[in-house]
């Protein structure tokens, strides 16, 4: 089966109870049991929720894995897959991420003993330099938020094989419609849910899939045990949301390619950051694992003042935090996304105070480029 074959039929059966083409919502806590030990095998709902497992059964298809876990953001979900290492374990982590996920890192796994070697995943070379003896796994966004980097995914896959590590994947920007890092050697994949998959701006979600069964049983160890769920509305609403998913992504990444393109011209746009560039240093990689670039794009307008006038004069595009709902909104990564990595690390990778991301919407691509060009002029 293809992708939007699988989208639209994996998880998505018919109830089996009354025929209803969508998958009800079973906004239940708890479940009747007929006598003591004798049910019909779902008993709490923390722990299994009939509309969760049918949209963890669809993501688990759409990344070719075995298994998906879903969770209460996408924060719950890379909290959950760190829960599967001990005090003392190593994790090489990409140094340009979501903000969330460096804090996340620094401020709180710390604490439990885990140790962090953050470094530049676009040369191979320094995660092999950053290998010691308790590396137990590889950490990496790509593309990155917000400055579009690429990781080379087969290459860390052996790396990671090579040292018996998990790598882990954070396929938020790409979506399993333009990547699947489990295809490429990854064994995990996490999703901020709250972005593409979702795709409409009206959730928080995350989602974790693997092709392993030993990491399937201990993250469904952990969803139980921890308990970061999310409810069952959430789960519904990425059923519904996974049935458009390719054609969404498919306008999202056209509408980003040709703003991309149109801007790399401006000579009021200092940098265009955006992996379907030609001209993007890691092009050819990107083709090579991807079928497609996405929605997201960066920009560098210099300074402080131009990202302050753009985002104040631009109006189809919302200034708003998030990414990969229908509609475009414009972020600035040093105040809000970003607030949370060091100002030098921030200044080496290239968030500046003059960059602006762009979440590409599926909107008319002239009424966005036009509103791009008008912003540009105040
Ligand atoms: O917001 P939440 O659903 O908890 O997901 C966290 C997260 C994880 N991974 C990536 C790549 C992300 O971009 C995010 C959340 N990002 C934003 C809110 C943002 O505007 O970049």
């Amino acid at each position: 089966m293809k992708f939007a074959t699988k989208a639209i039929h994996i998880g998505q059966q018919p109830d089996e109870l009354t025929g209803a083409v969508t998958v009800p919502l079973y906004q239940t806590s708890t479940y009747a049991q007929e006598e003591i030990g004798k049910h019909k095998g779902w008993e709490y709902a923390r722990t299994q929720n009939p509309t969760r497992s049918r949209w963890e059964e669809c993501l688990a298809a759409l990344e070719g894995g075995l298994a998906a876990y879903a969770f209460g953001s996408g924060s719950a979900a890379v909290d959950s897959i760190m829960r599967i290492l001990s005090a003392g374990d190593h994790v090489i982590m990409a140094e340009d991420m979501y903000g969330g996920t460096y804090r996340l890192a620094t401020t709180v796994l710390t604490r439990f003993g885990l140790t962090f070697s953050f470094v530049d995943m676009r040369d191979p070379a320094n995660v092999e330099a950053a290998i010691q003896p308790n590396t137990k796994m590889i950490y990496t966004e790509t593309p990155t938020n917000p400055m579009m980097t690429i990781t080379d995914l087969r290459t860390m896959a052996a790396i990671a094989d090579k040292i018996g590590a998990l790598l882990v994947v954070d396929n938020t920007f790409a979506s399993p419609y333009f990547q699947r890092p489990l295809e490429l050697g990854a064994h995990v994949v996490v999703h901020s849910a709250t972005k593409y998959l979702g795709g409409h701006s009206d959730l928080v979600h995350g989602i974790v899939a693997t092709n392993s069964a030993d990491v399937a049983e201990r993250l469904k160890f952990i969803q139980n045990a921890v308990g970061a769920v999310p409810g069952p509305l959430e789960c519904w609403l990425c059923l519904r949301s996974a049935k458009t998913l390719h054609v969404r992504m498919e306008r999202h990444a056209s509408n980003a390619m040709q703003i991309a393109i149109a801007l790399e011209k401006d000579p009021r746009v200092k940098a265009v950051h955006y992996p379907g560039l030609p001209s993007h240093p890691q092009h050819k990689l990107a083709a090579s694992q991807m079928n497609g670039f996405g929605g997201m794009i960066s920009i560098e307008l210099g300074g402080i003042a131009q990202a302050k006038s753009f985002t104040k004069a631009i109006k189809v595009f919302t200034l708003a935090e998030s990414l990969g709902g229908v509609e475009s909104l414009v972020c600035h990564p040093v105040s809000m996304t970003h607030g949370s990595i060091p100002v030098e690390q921030r200044e080496r990778l290239g968030i500046t105070e003059g960059l602006v991301r762009l979440s590409v919407g599926i909107e008319d691509v002239e009424d966005l480029m036009a509103d791009i060009d008008q912003a540009l002029h105040n």
